[in-house]
């Protein structure tokens, strides 16, 4: 908890440092950041998942059962009348099976609740309604589940809570439960809590319960992970024991060693994949015989490779966890590709006699063969940023080495916000190298990038001075480094996967950190979300995700190049609109409020290239300007 103040205190103070950068003689250290309170765009659902649709009875009959072992981020719509919560893979440590709800300050679509940093109710997992009309006091009806502060995110302070409540017969909420916030300690896994439900108040037909938490409510901050709800008749307050075994989750993301997705180029070399461990836990207290985990790849819905290890001699004990090395066949091949395919890994475990929830036995993630080359697994649980004093040189990089001679031609970035700083107007410039020690550079953006938050992935193409687009060259097996300069000491705020860390192998370090002019491996032990798209892949017309303002606006500059005059015209919009205009380093030359058709007179500006930015209803666009004076 002390690092979460921490790291908040430092970036408020920064916030602050910034504001009075002239004023202060303020200096912090240069250091590695992550952002508490970071958010997200996650994937706008509304539509799209729907995974169950399962039409069910307005009243549900006992038992309740939900262990968020899907791949949906919407808790299954038969039993759960709404949320606002989101189900996951990645937030749990040792959950007791894949996929959790998880709790905090942001809405499902990750946007906060609040601007400012307003405290109060946020997030809410509400059932459907149940029939408990048929049942006495006498019948032991308890609700159970499993509960984790934390997680992989943020830790809920001790005013945050998670509560439980139930509604009565009256149509009143009745609080049953309250946990205050806390940090995990380190190997803290999920706890257990089974709530009785004995009062004639709840015995009736159209019972409901529901989670709330009580969180900061502008941003991704103070996390609470649920697992494993389940309501029925005939138990006790012991009972967690549930015939139950299920995966929890692959080691590494590294199947396509050390990617999580291949160009094709690089995959034509490849054709296969790689070593990789998954766990999985026992929650009953039988020792589970026989158990044979392994592992099986599909392409378009057909397998094509199947890897069942020996089965465990002495199966799983009671109440615990396991993990299985799968090590593929010596010489098995993938099969070849010529244009982009999505691999569906699934890890399993083979039992005689199925258990009490079978979905939970088998986990499927997807690896991509695509137009570009990724560490992060998709799924953001953090944000990562680089503090100290304004204007120093601070940079952070990949480091790749591929088998296949390739060149680069664009970079995909997912950036998260973080409350309190508008990183929208930190400068950026997207840079390569063939070594960092010494530096040897190949490639540096020629004008200013800025981050966008409407979407999950922003794509920036390599451009060259005359702003056209341009490639990297990369010979076969040769090392590369993609990352981020940034002159400012603002963290620009990039989303970070957490399941995977890129420099667990002291011997291989993929981050590198560049603080105060000495380039260094990178603390941060995770992978950020930066991915690097290359030139030979297929053109990928859309980027999996789906903006969260779909409708980008159009604007055009005219005249350009230009003297002094400039008109800037937002398509089918006659609303005023806020313009800044930059130059190569990324200082405003000049900025203001403009329309569609309505002159803007420039000030005196030297001849070249500018970068004219427009915001307009929540979005952001960039356009080149060149300044050309007689
Ligand atoms: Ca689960
Ligand atoms: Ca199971
Ligand atoms: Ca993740």
């Amino acid at each position: 908890m002390m690092t979460v103040f921490f790291y908040i205190f430092v970036v408020m103070k920064l916030y602050l440092y910034f504001i009075l950068s002239f004023c202060s003689a303020l200096i912090y250290a240069q250091q590695e950041v992550k952002i508490q309170g970071a958010y997200f765009p996650l994937h706008d659902t509304d539509n799209i998942y729907c995974f169950t649709c399962k039409t069910t009875a307005d009243t549900l009959s006992l038992p309740f059962i939900d262990d968020f072992s899907y791949y949906s981020i919407i808790p299954d719509t038969s039993l759960w009348k709404s949320s606002s919560a989101h189900v996951n893979l990645g937030y749990g440590i040792n959950p007791p099976s894949f996929g959790v709800v998880t709790f905090n300050g942001c809405n499902r679509k990750g946007i906060p609740y609040s601007a400012t940093s307003a405290y109060g109710s946020a997030d809410t997992l509400l059932s459907k309604p149940i029939n408990l009309s048929t049942f006495t006091p006498s019948d032991n009806i308890y609700l159970s589940f499993f509960y984790q502060p934390q997680g992989l995110g943020d830790a809920p302070e001790l005013k945050d809570s998670l509560i439980v409540e139930f509604k009565n017969s009256s149509n009143q909420w009745k609080l049953q439960w309250v946990k205050k916030g806390s940090s995990l300690a380190t190997g803290q896994g999920f706890r257990f809590v089974a709530l009785p439900i004995t009062d004639t108040q709840f015995l009736y037909k159209g019972f409901q319960f529901r989670f709330r938490n009580f969180a900061s409510l502008h941003g991704d901050f103070d996390h609470w992970h649920i697992d494993y709800v389940y309501l029925n008749n005939n138990r006790n307050a012991q009972d967690s024991i549930i015939n139950d075994v299920s995966v929890q989750y692959p080691i590494t993301q590294h199947s396509f060693s050390p990617y999580s997705n291949l160009s094709l180029k690089e995959y034509q070399t490849r054709q296969k994949i790689d070593s990789t461990t998954f766990y999985f836990r026992n929650l009953s207290n039988n020792t589970i015989l026989p158990l044979c985990p392994g592992r099986r790849i599909s392409r378009y819905g057909t397998p094509i490779y199947t890897e069942v290890p020996p089965c465990l001699p002495t199966g799983l004990s009671p109440m615990s966890t396991d993990k299985q090395s799968l090590t593929p066949f010596l010489n098995y091949s993938l099969d070849s590709l010529t244009k982009p395919s999505t691999f569906k890994e699934t890890f399993f475990l083979n039992q005689t006699t199925p258990d009490f929830i079978p979905a939970n036995d088998s986990l499927q993630i997807s690896r991509e063969v695509s137009d570009y080359i990724s560490y992060d697994d998709g799924s953001a649980e953090s944000g990562y940023g680089i503090s100290g004093p304004n204007q120093g040189n601070y940079a952070f990089a990949y480091k790749y080495q591929l088998n296949a001679a390739d060149s680069i031609k664009a970079v995909r970035i997912g950036f998260s916000r973080h409350w309190g700083i508008d990183n929208s107007t930190l400068a950026f410039k997207i840079r390569i190298w063939s070594s960092l020690t010494p530096e040897v550079l190949l490639y540096e953006t020629p004008f200013s990038l800025f981050p966008d938050y409407s979407k999950t992935w922003i794509e920036y193409t390599l451009k060259g001075i005359t702003n056209n687009d341009t490639t990297i060259a990369i010979p076969a097996n040769g090392i590369v480094y993609v990352g981020i300069k940034q002159t400012s000491g603002i963290p620009l705020g990039i989303a970070s996967d957490m399941n995977t860390n890129v420099n667990k192998n002291p011997a291989d370090y993929r981050f590198w950190v560049n603080l105060t002019g000495t380039w260094e491996h990178s603390t941060w032990q995770g992978a950020i979300f930066l991915r690097t798209v290359m030139k030979s892949g297929p053109s990928v017309t859309s980027v999996p995700s789906k903006p969260l303002y779909p409708n980008r606006m159009n604007v055009t500059l005219f005249p350009n190049p230009t003297q002094n005059i400039l008109y800037i015209n937002v398509e089918n919009s006659m609303k005023p609109f806020l313009f800044s205009i930059f130059d190569l380093s990324g200082k405003m030359v000049h900025s203001g409020m403009s329309m569609s058709y309505q002159p803007v007179n420039l000030p005196n500006l030297l001849n070249g290239m500018y970068i004219v930015q427009v915001i307009h209803n929540q979005e952001k666009t960039q356009i080149p300007l060149v300044v050309s004076q007689p």
